[in-house]
C-alpha cells in the first residue's frame, strides 16, 4: 500500500477576502502535495478556514452582521480561491462546523484530565489582529502611549477569568524535541527564534475567554469560549474524524508537513506541540515557516492601498505563470517581493523563451519535417549522452529531492538550468540545417530533445500542472507515465507508441505584455 503523506495550510482567518500571501501558502502546499503524489504517495492534503475569535467577532460587528453570517460567506472566497488556482486540496476544514466543536472540546478534556488545566484570572496584553498573548517584554511603544506587538499590531491591556494551561511543565519537553528532531522545525533560522524564546522560560497560557461568546464552548464551563487558538490547532485532527479512534486518525496522523507563514511559528511549534504532548498524541513530523511576500517591498495594507487580488493576477498572468513565479522567485522560506513587472520578466524569459518555445520549435519541426510522426533514435554521440545525463539527472534525483526538501525554489532553479541545456543542444545541433545533409541524425537529435522536453514536462508538473499535462496531452505521453519514476524507467519507445501522431503544437505560455496600469 502506498506510504501515507498527511499536509496542512495553515487556516485563514475569513475576516476578508483571500490575499496574496494566502494564495502563496496554498500554491507552495499544492505543489508539495503533486509533488508527494507524483512520488506516489497517498496524499492528504487539508486547507480551510479560521473562523472564530475576536477578531471575526469585531469585524462582523463593524460590517453590521453576524459572525455565522461573516463567515459563511467569506469562507466560500477561500474556496474559490483554492478552486481558481488549482489547489488540490483533499479537505476544507471550517471550524464553525459542529464536528470541529466536539474534536476540540475532546482534546481539551484529555488535557484536562492530564491536570493541565486551571482556572485563574488574566491580567495581560492581547492582540485582536494576532489573536495573541504578549509579555511586555515583547512590547514596543508607539508615539501617544499605544504599545504594540513584535508583530507591530496594538495590543489591549485584558483582565478576565480564564483557564490556564500548563504550558511552563513542557519548557524541557519541547527543548528536547527542538535538540533531538531538529527536522521538526524549519527552516533552521526560524528554529533559531522558538529556541531562544523558550530557553527564556514559558508562563502558562490563558486558553479561555469569558468577555465574548463567539467560540467553541469550553466543556464544563458554559461562560467560556476556547482560545481561537487552541480550537485553530486542532482542527488538523478534525478532518480525520478526531476523538473516534478512526481508520483515518490511524492512517494520517501524525502529520508529515504543516506549512505554515513565519508570524505563526509560535503557536505551532510551542502550543500546539505542548498541547498534543499533553493529550497524548503523538507530534506532527514537520513545520516549515515559510516567509513573507511583500508588494514591491511593502506590507500590503488596507490603509496603503496595496492590496492585491490574487485571482485577478491569475486572469492577467495566467495560473500556471502565476504558480511558477510564486515558488520561482522568492527563495522558500525568506521574504520577497512581488510585482506585476517582475511577474511578467520571470514568465516571458523562463517559461515562455526558454521552456515554451523549446517545445513549440522542437515539436513543430517535428510536425512538419517528419509529417508529425515520432523521430528515431539511431545511436547517440556525445553531446546527446551529455544532455540525458544531465536532464535525466536533473528530473530523477535533484528535482525530487529538492522538492521532498521543501526547496521549490532550487528545484525550479534546478529545472531551468536543464531546459538551458536542452536549448544550448538545440543550438549547437542545428537539427534546421541537418535536415539535408543528414536526415538520420536530425531524427536522432529531434528525439533526444523530444525525450527531454517530456522529462522537463514531467518535473515541472507539481508547479505548472495544466500547462505541463497539455504539452503531456500533445506528445502523447500517456497519463501512467508521467511520474518522475516512470518517465525515465521506460526507454524512448514507449512513451507515445504505435501510430501515435503529434497534436498540432500551439503556444503553452503566450507572451505577456505589461498592463498599461503598471507601466
Ligand atoms: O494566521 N505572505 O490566519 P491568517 C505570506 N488563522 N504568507 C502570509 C502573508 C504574506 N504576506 N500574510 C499571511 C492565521 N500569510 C490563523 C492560522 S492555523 C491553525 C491558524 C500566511 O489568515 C500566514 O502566515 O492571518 C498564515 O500561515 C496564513 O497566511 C493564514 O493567515
Amino acid at each position: 500500500m502506498a506510504d501515507p503523506y498527511y499536509i496542512t495550510t495553515a487556516i485563514s482567518y475569513p475576516n476578508g477576502k483571500p490575499h496574496i500571501g494566502h494564495a502563496y501558502e496554498a500554491i507552495a502546499a499544492d505543489v508539495i502535495a503533486r509533488h508527494q503524489r507524483m512520488r506516489g504517495r497517498d496524499v492528504r492534503f487539508q486547507t480551510g478556514t479560521d473562523e472564530h475569535g475576536l477578531k471575526m467577532a469585531q469585524k462582523a460587528r463593524e460590517l453590521d452582521t453576524t459572525p455565522q453570517a461573516l463567515c459563511d460567506e467569506m469562507s466560500q472566497y477561500f474556496i474559490e480561491m483554492c478552486d481558481s488556482l488549482n489547489v488540490s486540496y483533499d479537505v476544507f476544514m471550517r471550524t464553525t462546523e459542529p464536528r470541529h466543536h466536539a474534536a476540540s472540546q475532546a482534546l481539551w478534556q484529555r488535557m484536562e484530565a492530564n491536570g493541565d488545566l486551571y482556572l485563574d484570572r488574566y491580567e495581560g496584553w492581547y492582540s485582536i489582529r494576532d489573536e495573541a498573548y504578549y509579555d511586555e517584554s515583547e512590547l514596543t511603544d508607539e508615539e501617544g502611549g499605544q504599545k504594540l506587538s513584535p508583530q507591530g499590531t496594538p495590543v489591549e491591556w485584558t483582565v478576565e477569568e480564564s483557564w490556564f494551561f500548563r504550558l511552563s511543565k513542557y519548557a524541557e519537553p519541547l527543548l528536547a524535541l527542538y535538540r533531538d528532531h531538529p527536522e521538526f522545525l524549519q527552516p533552521d533560522s526560524r528554529r533559531n527564534e522558538v529556541l531562544r524564546f523558550v530557553e527564556g522560560g514559558l508562563r502558562d497560557l490563558s486558553v479561555s475567554r469569558t468577555s465574548f461568546d463567539w467560540g467553541v464552548k469550553v466543556p464544563g464551563s458554559d461562560n467560556h469560549v476556547m482560545y481561537v487558538w487552541v480550537d485553530a490547532l486542532t482542527n488538523y485532527l478534525t478532518g480525520l474524524g478526531f476523538p473516534d479512534e478512526t481508520e483515518e486518525m490511524a492512517k494520517w496522523w501524525p502529520a508529515d508537513l504543516h506549512l505554515i507563514g513565519k508570524d505563526i511559528v509560535r503557536f505551532h511549534t510551542v502550543y500546539w506541540p505542548a498541547f498534543l504532548m499533553s493529550a497524548k498524541l503523538p507530534l506532527p513530523k514537520q513545520v516549515f515557516g515559510h516567509g513573507f511576500l511583500l508588494n514591491r517591498g511593502q506590507k500590503e495594507s488596507k490603509s496603503l492601498g496595496n492590496v492585491t487580488d490574487p485571482l485577478g493576477l491569475a486572469d492577467r498572468f495566467g495560473v500556471d505563470v502565476l504558480r511558477y513565479f510564486l515558488m520561482r522567485e522568492v527563495a522558500f522560506g525568506q521574504d520577497g517581493s512581488y510585482s506585476p513587472e517582475a511577474i511578467v520578466l520571470r514568465g516571458n524569459s523562463e517559461l515562455g523563451n526558454a521552456f515554451g518555445n523549446l517545445a513549440q520549435r522542437t515539436l513543430s519541426f517535428i510536425a512538419k519535417n517528419l509529417e508529425s510522426a515520432l523521430p528515431r533514435i539511431s545511436g547517440h554521440d556525445e553531446a546527446d549522452d551529455a544532455l540525458f545525463s544531465a536532464v535525466g539527472k536533473a528530473v530523477h534525483h535533484d528535482i525530487p529531492a529538492l522538492f521532498d526538501a521543501v526547496a521549490p525554489t532550487q528545484a525550479l532553479e534546478t529545472w531551468t538550468q536543464a531546459v538551458f541545456a536542452c536549448n544550448a543542444y538545440i543550438d549547437v545541433q542545428a537539427p534546421w540545417a541537418l535536415r539535408k545533409t543528414d536526415p538520420e541524425r536530425m531524427e536522432t537529435v529531434l528525439a533526444t530533445l523530444y525525450i527531454c522536453i517530456a522529462q522537463l514536462a514531467v518535473a515541472a508538473r507539481a508547479v505548472i500542472p495544466a500547462s505541463a499535462d497539455r504539452l503531456l496531452d500533445a506528445m502523447g505521453i500517456a497519463p501512467g507515465l508521467r511520474t518522475y519514476e516512470a518517465i525515465g524507467s521506460h526507454w524512448y519507445s514507449p512513451l507515445a507508441e504505435g501510430e501515435f501522431r503529434l497534436a498540432a503544437p500551439t503556444p503553452l505560455f503566450p507572451r505577456l505584455e505589461l498592463p498599461a496600469e503598471d507601466v
